[in-house]
């Protein structure tokens, strides 16, 4: 019911701002704003709305439980993080609503976009297989999208839309933390997950994508997680063989973006440098308003460092800071809402080093 009147109201807000003082083009009886740009989200847990609260998982997956959505929400909606998540923001400053989970279930309207992510999920189908939603499933979902959105508009309106949409898409950091990854080199190993990654990347351009954003890996050495289980690390240092693999990902994976912009026509992204942009904030949070950047707000252990927030996991105990808002990660591995914010902001409007050739901004704004 709650998560119900939420969008109502998002959606009212949409039309009083833009309904009707701005010139409008109507899909049935939706009427949009000219310049209307859609969000289409893809991905794991960092950008999951609530998609794993209905599929069958472990708790590990799924985050519909307190203290999760304790700020902003004042329930759980099945974010990780204490209030909202990365595409929540990327959508506030896009002047959308707020992206619904796609299998969120009765009517959905998709003009807006809409968010497949799943917490979990690997560009590898193998990952976490039959507990997530993988990339390729999310891929089919979105043709599904597409199907209907033709049967409701047509198909010029449709064109048009999906090619004026972003698509954000944020994958690999559990491919990476597979036992599996191992029995590979890392060449090969990112060479898979780079290539399975591209070829959804290409799908959606296939059904009429054309401006993608793009997170690189994040700097995984720092995450409390990590350093949890590693001995004799003293406090907010990172461990940088841990970071090894995220590092090469994000050198091929420029280099995959840049062949593609060069190969197909009308190719756009924004390629955000997750691994710097978390690196900084992690280990100076005081310049972004934030305290600590080190140990985890929610969980047990080394940094709290033990992923249980909640007590549903196999560790029960967990600790609960009292002001989420001061720290960089909500549990051992998610930011909080005030982290997410930061990172949103760089990735929206972060220069060239950070997020380019465009930022999502321009990309929105294209
Ligand atoms: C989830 O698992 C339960 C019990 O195993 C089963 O009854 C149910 O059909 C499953 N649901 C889905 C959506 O697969
Ligand atoms: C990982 O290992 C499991 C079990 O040996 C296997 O079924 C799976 O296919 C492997 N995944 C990859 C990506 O190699
Ligand atoms: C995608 O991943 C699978 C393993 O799941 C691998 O066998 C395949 O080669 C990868 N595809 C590409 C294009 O790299
Ligand atoms: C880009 O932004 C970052 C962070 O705000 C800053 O440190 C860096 O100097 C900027 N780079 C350029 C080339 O302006
Ligand atoms: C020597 C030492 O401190 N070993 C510890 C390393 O961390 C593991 C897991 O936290 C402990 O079980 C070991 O005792």
């Amino acid at each position: 019911m709650m998560a119900r009147k939420k969008i109502h109201f998002c959606f009212l807000i949409f039309f009083l701002s833009y309904g009707i003082l701005i010139p409008t083009r109507c899909l049935g009886n939706i009427c949009l704003p000219k310049q209307h740009v859609a969000l289409f989200v893809f991905g794991d847990s960092l950008f999951d709305v609530g998609n794993n609260n209905y599929i069958n998982t472990t708790t590990d997956n799924q985050a519909n439980y307190s203290p999760y959505g304790e700020t902003f929400f004042n329930f759980p909606t099945g974010r990780f993080s204490d209030g909202r998540v990365i595409p929540d923001f990327v959508a506030e400053y896009a002047k959308l609503p707020l992206i619904q989970p796609y299998l969120f279930p009765g009517n959905q309207q998709y003009v807006n976009g809409i968010n497949f992510a799943s917490a979990g999920a690997g560009a590898l189908v193998e990952t976490h297989q039959g507990l997530v939603i993988d990339l390729k499933t999310q891929l089919t979902y979105f043709k599904n999208v597409k199907k209907i959105l033709r049967q409701r508009y047509g198909d010029k309106e449709t064109t048009t839309l999906l090619s004026k949409a972003v698509y954000l898409i944020n994958i690999g950091v559990n491919d990476y933390f597979q036992e599996n990854s191992s029995l590979y080199t890392h060449e090969k190993y990112v060479s898979m997950v780079v290539g399975n990654l591209t070829t959804v990347i290409k799908g959606i351009y296939d059904l009429g994508g054309r401006k993608f954003g793009i997170l690189n890996q994040p700097s995984k050495g720092c995450f409390p997680i990590i350093k949890a289980f590693v001995n004799g690390t003293k406090s907010g240092s990172c461990i940088e063989e841990y970071s090894a693999p995220a590092k090469v990902h994000n050198i091929v994976l420029f280099e995959e973006l840049e062949k593609l912009r060069k190969q197909i026509k009308g190719f756009k992204y924004s390629y955000f440098n997750f691994f710097d942009v978390s690196f900084e904030v992690i280990n100076n949070p005081s310049k972004f308003g934030l305290k600590e950047g080190g140990v985890a707000c929610c969980g047990s252990g080394p940094y709290k460092g033990y992923y249980s927030c909640g007590g549903k996991r196999e560790v029960k105990d967990y600790d609960l800071c009292k002001n989420p808002s001061e720290y960089v990660f909500f549990d051992s591995v998610h930011p909080t809402e005030s982290a997410s914010r930061i990172i949103s902001q760089f990735m929206w409007s972060g220069n060239l080093s950070i997020s380019g050739p465009y930022n999502l901004k321009s990309l929105f704004e294209e």
